[in-house]
């Protein structure tokens, strides 16, 4: 028998060879070398892989039948239970490149090594919804960095957004119960949109910060390659000499921090709900690296005490007017995983995993993480050995008495397992400094113990109010819309006018605007107190937030507005033509526009290819029943009268345009192209703020000059204004 082809194994057929042959996916993909034969988990060779074994082929199947057991039983065994907050991720293996020697700060070996390279893993994610849910979710983004570094694994578990919605960790299972879909009825799926979460945040005013990063644009990403990260938590820096440094850790992506707007991200959860996931994938893939500069934020010892607001609170962020931003270092992620489960899925953070040269503070929110991280591992990966999955192992060795337990892979050998030892030779031994043993920064703690809060800690708005005040008004605008929507599928009115009160803490115009889309009044006052969130036998009054103004009054580098608009490397430009377009049109602005990085996809009635007035046969990528507007970030109609004719006639054609219009895409199209544009709802709008980033001539050259700069600019916000454009 011929080991080469099995029998009854289809072989793929190769189709035509055209162009769009990439979505037809003919590689065969496998990793085995192609004359393997199927076996059993006990490598006996499996003769019949689809009947089972039976008494008579009319009869009933034999309980004897070790293969069909074999694998009904793995089958019904391969979920492990999802992530309890963060179940949706999707990750890439990469490096990460030092650019210059951190010593003075820290003696970790990859803050040390400009020429090490240090290999990464890192996992992107949802918060709320479960692991099926959808990619668009108003929601915050996990952002989790494994380094494997030559001192062990550094783990920087942090996420798309600076702070925290709360400041001890004692209530986080309160927060994540009351975000996660309520339990009578498990609705809504992946929203905060609903009763329980703004319940919740309506009576811990600490959480006000989060909630308007949470109410921005940011939670709505583009893609994870557009996306800033954060460490959130103070860390410390400990060099050589043993000083110390608080630090905050930053990710900056190269390709600017950029956002779609609620409707898109409603619509494409239902027609991609994958859109991040296949975006980071098809960019690894075509080699489209994406990445991030590690920043720094360093801040002596010394000034512990010298800001407005307490280090070790993570409902606050430290201005980067006041402490910038250092670039350090490159992320780069170059390699997709080989398989989704034993990577992705089976990967552990621990916000714990610290190498020497980095250490803890005493951020209460972090030191309960410390706890948590393992903790949860052990009922997800089934038990204590879940550090030798290989995703989770450490590139250098490791030597300890930890031993057995389930699913333990090492194959200890000896008689000892025990510290101090003469049996063993001692071995193995502690790591003395010099050899790179870790030692805890000796930070003096002398008090009472108490289960409290400092007062440091209860200054709840100053910097809700720089981060609302520090948005372009089109983001001001978004926040006001985010939140007339969440507050809006709340059914508690009084719910509602509890979160209206504390709006108007932080600014008197956003909880008007907010108010009047509700249908509402600001409430003068409110009771009981805004802050429930207090012990049992404490004096309410004692915890109320201090109402006071932020030493820096705006932070631009809070907006997205004045973020990175100088590539259009990797933008998605939808092309619409059928039978009979002009060939020149075409091809000079894709032409182009390629040459720049942007990826060109070209949309027509139906799949196959189109004839172009020239005679020339073009493939089509997409049609306009698979494509639509939101997966592309803008779009040109080239000249051509047939064609032109055809998508006029075609209502998803103008649909596609009305809407890109609406999410405010830049949208180019040859002046003979007319016919077209007049079909659609925005043809006649005249103010410049209306037809900003709408660009017609007949000058290809010119006009691929300002569709590249348009698509630099990303969104043309201000239409938002004058918008009537149904889509
Ligand atoms: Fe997490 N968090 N978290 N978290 N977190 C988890 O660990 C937890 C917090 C973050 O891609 C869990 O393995 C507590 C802040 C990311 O696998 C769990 C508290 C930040 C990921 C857990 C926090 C994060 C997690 C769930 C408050 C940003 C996904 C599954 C004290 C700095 C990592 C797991 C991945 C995952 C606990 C707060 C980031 C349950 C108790 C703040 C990116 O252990």
């Amino acid at each position: 028998m011929s080991t080469k082809k099995p029998t009854g194994n289809a072989v793929p057929d190769k189709g035509p060879d055209t162009e769009n042959a990439k979505t037809r996916s003919l590689k065969v993909h496998t990793a085995l070398a192609g004359n393997e034969m199927m076996t059993t988990d006990q490598g006996v060779k499996i003769n019949n892989d689809q009947d089972t074994l039976k008494a008579g082929d009319r009869g009933p199947s034999l309980l004897e039948d070790f293969i069909f057991r074999e694998k009904m039983t793995h089958f019904d065994h391969e979920r492990i239970p999802e992530r309890i907050v963060h179940a949706r991720g999707s990750a890439a293996h990469g490096v990460f490149r030092l650019y210059e020697s951190q010593s003075a700060l820290s003696k970790a070996a990859f803050l040390n090594d400009t020429a090490a390279e240090t290999p990464v893993f890192v996992r992107f994610s949802t918060v709320a919804g479960s692991r099926g849910s959808t990619d668009l979710a108003r929601d915050v983004r996990g952002f989790a960095v494994k380094f494997y570094t030559q001192e062990g694994n550094f783990d920087l578990v942090g996420n798309n957004m600076p702070v925290f919605f709360i400041q001890d960790a004692m209530k986080f299972p309160d927060l994540v119960h009351a975000v996660k879909p309520e339990p009578d009825n498990e609705i809504p799926q992946a929203a905060s949109a609903h009763d329980t979460f703004w319940d919740f945040i309506s009576l811990m005013p600490e959480s006000t910060h989060m909630v308007m990063w949470l109410m921005s644009d940011r939670a709505l990403p583009r893609s994870y390659r557009m996306m800033e990260g954060f460490g959130v938590h103070t860390f410390r820096l400990i060099n050589e000499a043993g000083e110390a440094h608080f630090v905050k850790f930053h990710w900056k992506p190269l390709l600017g921090v950029h956002a779609v707007c609620w409707d898109e991200a409603q619509k494409i959860s239902g027609k991609d709900p994958d859109f991040h996931r296949r975006d980071l994938w098809d960019a690894i893939e075509s080699g489209n690296f994406p990445e991030w500069e590690l920043g720094i934020q360093v801040i002596p010892e010394a000034d512990e005490h010298k800001y407005d607001f307490d280090l070790l609170d993570p409902t606050k962020i430290v201005p980067e007017e006041l402490v910038p931003v250092q670039r350090i270092g490159r992320l780069t992620l170059n390699r997709n995983p080989d398989n989704f489960f034993a990577e992705t899925e089976q990967v552990a953070f621990h916000v714990g995993n610290i190498v020497p040269g980095i250490d803890f503070t005493n951020d209460p929110l972090m030191q309960g993480r410390l706890f948590s991280y393992t903790d949860t591992q052990l009922i997800r990966l089934g038990g204590p050995n879940f550090h030798e999955i290989p995703i989770n192992r450490p590139v250098v060795p490791v030597h300890n008495n930890q031993r057995d337990g389930h699913m333990r892979q090492t194959i200890n050998k000896g008689k000892v397992s025990y510290s101090p030892n003469s049996l063993g030779g001692g071995c193995p031994f502690q790591a003395g400094q010099t050899d790179g043993g870790f030692t805890s920064y000796p930070e003096r703690v002398e008090a009472h113990k108490v289960r409290g809060r400092s007062a440091s800690f209860f200054d709840h708005f100053s910097q809700a109010r720089l981060f609302y005040r520090s948005q372009s008004v089109p983001e001001q605008n978004h926040i006001v819309n985010a939140l007339s929507f969440e507050l809006g599928k709340v059914q508690a009115i009084h719910v509602r006018e509890r979160m209206l009160y504390t709006l108007k803490q932080v600014d008197e115009t956003l909880a008007s605007d907010v108010a009047f889309a509700l249908g509402l009044k600001v409430p003068a006052k409110i009771t009981p107190p805004l802050n429930q969130s207090i012990p049992a036998d404490a004096d309410p009054a004692q915890y109320q937030p201090v109402a006071k103004e932020s030493a820096v009054s705006k932070s631009p580098a809070l907006s997205m507005a004045g973020t990175v608009k100088d590539t259009i490397r990797t933008r998605k430009v939808a092309i619409l033509a059928a039978d009979g377009v002009d060939g020149a049109s075409l091809g000079a602005i894709r032409k182009s526009l390629e040459a720049e990085g942007a990826l060109i996809e070209l949309i027509a009635p139906r799949l196959g290819s189109i004839q172009s007035e020239q005679g020339k046969k073009i493939s089509v990528h997409q049609s306009l029943l698979t494509a639509a507007s939101v997966f592309y970030d803008g779009v040109y109609v080239p000249a051509g009268s047939n064609s032109v004719a055809s998508l006029a006639a075609e209502p998803d054609a103008v649909h596609f345009l009305n809407e890109a219009y609406r999410h405010c895409k830049p949208i180019a199209a040859d002046n003979g192209a007319q016919q077209l544009i007049k079909a659609t709802y925005f043809s006649d709008q005249k103010s410049p703020k209306a037809s900003g980033g709408v660009l017609l001539s007949d000058d290809a050259s010119q006009l691929s000059t300002a569709f590249i700069a348009a698509l630099k600019q990303h969104r043309f916000w201000d239409r938002e204004d004058d918008r009537k454009v149904p889509a």
